[in-house]
């Protein structure tokens, strides 16, 4: 959240991830299309979660993406990412 390809008018409050299993996620990047890094406030401190939550410093207007590596519970590695824009 939010969803892939979401146009959203004001900026998320939170980005959130919902996985199936439990996942470790090892890194978790939200970028501008300029590829200029957003901060991201998690608590998560790495433990394996099925409902993760951080929360995005100021964003203005743009086109964003998530990307994310994690480690599944059996020690598979995952990865993906996703996008959304702010319009005003
Ligand atoms: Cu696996």
């Amino acid at each position: 959240m939010p969803a892939d390809g979401a146009v959203l008018d004001a900026a998320p409050s939170v980005i959130a991830m919902t996985f199936d299993q439990p996942m470790r996620l090892t890194l978790i990047r939200l970028v501008t299309s300029d590829g200029a890094e957003v901060e991201l406030t998690r608590t998560d401190g790495m433990a394996p979660l099925t409902e993760f939550e951080a929360a995005p410093a100021e964003m203005g207007p743009g086109a964003y993406t998530i990307e994310w590596r994690g480690l599944a519970s059996d020690g598979h590695p995952m990865d993906g990412s996703f996008s959304f824009r702010i319009v005003e």
